[in-house]
């Protein structure tokens, strides 16, 4: 593997599933597999759970890891060609990506999307110059459209959290202050439709009207405004708050009613919630799940090294 930007990348899903799973059972089985390689992970914007566990899955497998903040400690990047670089600009993304790739044998990166023009976001003009540029593998780290390391260890949650052969999983919109990326919602339903095209999973997507995401990413998955029916014998709630891709990057009500709680729940199979986080408690999900017996969020989360680490593994394997 090469590139890891989206489900698209993987030849085989549900056996990196099993991968990262296997991982998981015997995390320094392929411990002399990174050595002497390095991992360069480069972050435009915050990050705690990409962070640690793609540091922790690459120390797993014996790789060097070198971490750079380049929205804080970097020059200010230029990614338009053609321009005069006399304004606050300093250094072209075609240099700075070409030097990371000098030092680093494969490389990660984070961009969130600006929320102002869709046609620019949607193109994933950073990421995809960032990987040209750059000469060595890519793990995207969550771009402005996709976030797949979240949504593979979402998937190895549910495969390990399972019980019964066919779960029905849910992606519920809930409400928020600010205006938050499509990435995870995007890239949650982008491998969803494929395990359910693969037989694993039901899945059904809810939200109020006009949050209706890109249909690039929703093939095969059930749709509904009305979060109740979509809840119905659920085994798996998946809580996410994103802000409208048709008016672009806008928050179009304040979502009173959609935030999850206790008494939502009893509609479900005793469903098991899940959320990437971060979690605004009690806007976007209440403390009563989060803190409750139904919550898996923590799990979630530290499945984020077996999902960084299956990846990481395969790039390696073919350097
Ligand atoms: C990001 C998002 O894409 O929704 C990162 C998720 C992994 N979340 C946020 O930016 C949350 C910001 C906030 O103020 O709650």
């Amino acid at each position: 593997m090469r590139l890891f930007s989206s489900v698209n990348d993987v030849t085989n899903v549900q056996q990196l599933v099993q991968e990262a799973l296997a991982l998981k059972g015997n995390p320094y089985a392929h411990k002399h597999l990174g050595e002497n390689k390095t991992l360069g992970l480069v972050f435009l914007n915050p990050s705690l759970r990409t962070r640690l566990s793609t540091q922790k899955a690459a120390l797993n497998l014996g790789m060097n890891v070198m971490v750079m903040n380049l929205d804080k400690e970097g020059w200010a990047l230029e990614t338009q060609d053609g321009v005069i670089m006399n304004g606050t600009t300093v250094e072209h993304i075609r240099e700075a990506a070409a030097v990371m790739g000098e030092y680093c044998d494969i490389l990660g990166i984070r961009s969130f999307p600006k929320l102002q023009d869709r046609e620019e976001d949607y193109s994933e003009d950073l990421f995809n110059k960032f990987v040209k540029f750059c000469a060595v593998p890519v793990v995207s780290l969550e771009s402005a459209t996709r976030h797949p390391l979240q949504s593979l260890a979402d998937l190895v949650t549910i495969q390990e959290n399972k019980t019964s052969a066919k779960p029905k999983v849910v992606l519920t919109w809930a409400p928020h202050v600010k205006p938050l990326p499509q990435a995870v919602p995007n890239s949650f339903a982008e491998w969803m439709c494929k395990a359910q095209s693969e037989g694993l999973i039901d899945f059904v997507i809810t939200h109020p009207a006009g949050y209706e995401l890109s249909k690039d990413f929703t093939q095969g998955a059930a749709i509904t405004h009305n979060q109740n029916e979509a809840l119905k014998d659920a085994d798996f709630v998946y809580v996410k708050n994103w802000s409208s891709y048709k008016e672009y990057g806008r928050i179009l009500s304040d979502g009173k009613g959609w935030m999850l709680d206790h008494s939502r729940l009893e509609q479900t199979n005793n469903a098991k919630v899940m959320h990437c986080l971060p979690v605004r408690r009690d806007l976007e999900l209440s403390a009563e799940i989060l803190d409750g017996p139904h919550s898996i969020v923590i799990k979630e989360a530290s499945n984020r090294v077996w999902a960084a680490q299956a990846v990481l593994k395969n790039m390696l394997e073919s350097l």
